[in-house]
């Protein structure tokens, strides 16, 4: 029988009061931290605590990592249909669940129940259905010479540390554990500490699926307390992160010393830039998705909006009005569109960019403040979707990552100031563009300094394709092949003939 998902282990004190104790998997056991401590697990939408995870330290890294080399030689020994079959199993299990792992998602993320039933967890289930295909399908090189041949062997770094984020919890945890797994690593995950519930769902269906016992670990607690033991534990070869760029930078501070293959998928900055030729029916809508999905959370989000000066009177009102039908509120309503931002330190953080927009004189065309809900979410960390004009490219409000539900305007009168306007900050995540002319979306899309380029779309996503940013955006890419070479090592064997 299934196990289940709210399950708490029954040492923690929390279980008897509503708050549901969650446990690190380590080595297929379900345990505290090591130092006995707990971290509160709040709903964003309601304020209140409903789950505690382990508060682990380095000694509990330790225990996983150990967990992890022991199970290494096993696993990695398996053969490729294995191990892709046990991914599909996973799949499955993770697919006949997919309105119990929503229901976590959506309470732990704050975010609206629709949107974690129809993208998060699907795409999890996809990720694991895709990885286990594409390793079934993967190709190695060989080389011929005159005299000898080259072939590429691709073996297993080890044990890997995934560190993943609290705005696409599973999402992102499976678009890590599925490659890692399927190149037949062992892994110490750290799901993030706002969002842990799904990862701890995920350990229990991988397990139930038969995943062999410490093949994938799971340690919670703080990023500066677990998170950066795992990027300093000698033993794990690779670290996968996904997160904020500061963070971003100080994980590749330990580890790139210590010569740890590294990806950093971080922050972005992207442009819609909607150009005077564009498709307004769809590029109205396209900019809305784009800069709204998630609360604002997500990092590929459109969070600058470029318009052409000529269309501006035409487009501004638009826009405008389709952010104001958005519904914002009870994340458990099926026609909720957005939901909380992840905290109260967060909606005061994003707060901070809309106090300096109003000091800089800007124009707010919708949102600027918390909306009114009822009875149960008052203390959600609820904020207005939030269109901005009147903020030059200098300010913090247009170079800075706010991460949040607010979107910048500004024209442009050419081609080439658009493209300036994109590249001029920090991040080079992605963009999207909207444009009827062929040559135009060639042209400007080879010009923009992002790893990832849309034309008259969103967040269309083909999971084999390099998927990553350039500049402050991170390193290394993942997706399909990337993630497969990521997580392997590749060998050269010449073999001399003559
Ligand atoms: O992310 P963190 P936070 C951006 C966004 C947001 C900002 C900060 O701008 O406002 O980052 O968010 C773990 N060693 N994005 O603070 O801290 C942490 O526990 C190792 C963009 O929540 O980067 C969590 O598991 N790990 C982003 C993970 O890193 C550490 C998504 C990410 O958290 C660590 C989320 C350390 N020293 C936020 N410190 C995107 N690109 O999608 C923290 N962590």
């Amino acid at each position: 029988m299934a196990a289940d998902l709210n399950r708490g282990a029954s040492f923690s004190p929390a279980a008897e009061s509503g708050a549901r104790a969650r446990a690190n998997l380590i080595g297929g056991k379900h345990v505290p931290a090591a130092a006995g401590d707990t971290i509160e697990d709040l709903n964003p939408a309601t304020g209140r605590v409903h789950a505690t995870i382990p508060r682990s330290g380095a000694a509990d890294v330790e225990a996983a990592v150990a967990a992890a080399r022991a199970a290494f030689p096993a696993w990695s020994a398996t053969s490729v249909e294995q191990r892709a079959d046990l991914l599909d199993r996973i799949a499955d299990a993770l697919e006949a669940r997919v309105d119990e792992l929503a229901a976590l998602e959506s309470a732990d993320a704050g975010k609206p129940i629709t949107l974690a039933r129809t993208i998060d967890i699907p795409r999890a289930v996809r990720n694991f259905r895709f990885f286990a295909g594409a390793a079934r399908h993967d190709e190695t090189g060989f080389h011929p010479m005159a005299d000898a041949i080259n072939y590429t062997l691709r073996k297993p770094l080890g044990v890997v540390g995934l560190i993943t984020p609290w705005n696409l919890p599973l999402y992102l945890l499976s678009w890590k554990v599925a490659p890692a797994l399927a190149m037949g690593n062992t892994i110490v995950a750290k799901p993030s500490e706002l969002t842990p519930l799904t990862a701890d769902a995920l350990g229990r269906i991988a397990m139930e699926a038969g995943l062999p016992a410490g093949v994938l670990n799971i340690v919670h607690g703080y990023g500066h307390e677990v998170g950066q033991a795992l990027v300093e534990h000698p033993e794990v070869k690779a670290i996968s992160f996904t997160g904020g760029t500061a963070t971003g930078r100080r994980v590749a501070a330990t580890a790139a010393p210590m010569f740890k293959k590294l990806s950093l998928e971080l922050g972005g900055k992207n442009a819609t830039i909607v150009f005077d030729d564009a498709d307004l029916d769809e590029a109205v809508p396209g900019a809305v998705r784009a800069g709204f999905t998630n609360t604002g959370q997500v990092c590929l989000c459109g969070s600058r909006l470029l318009i052409h000066e000529d269309i501006w009177a035409d487009f501004v009102p638009r826009f405008t009005e389709q952010v104001k039908a958005l519904k914002v509120g009870d994340t458990a309503h099926p026609d909720t569109q957005v939901g909380a931002a992840i905290s109260q330190a967060h909606r005061d953080k994003v707060e901070s960019y809309l106090r300096i927009a109003r000091d800089e004189g800007a124009t707010f065309h919708a949102g600027g403040g918390r909306p009114r809900l009822g009875e149960g979410l008052a203390n959600g960390a609820f904020l207005e979707p939030t269109v901005i004009s009147g903020v030059g490219q200098d300010s913090r409000c247009v170079q800075e990552e706010i991460f949040g539900p607010v979107v910048t305007l500004q024209p442009f009168s050419s081609d080439e100031e658009a493209v300036a306007l994109a590249n001029g900050v920090p991040y080079g995540l992605a963009a999207s563009i909207w444009t009827r002319d062929l040559k135009r979306a060639h042209n400007v899309s080879a010009a923009l300094d992002t790893g990832m380029v849309w034309v008259n779309c969103w967040l269309h996503r083909d999971l084999r394709v390099p998927f990553g940013g350039m500049k402050e955006s991170g390193v290394g890419r993942e997706g399909g092949r990337w993630s497969l070479e990521f997580f392997s090592e590749a060998r050269n064997v010449c073999i001399r003939l003559e």
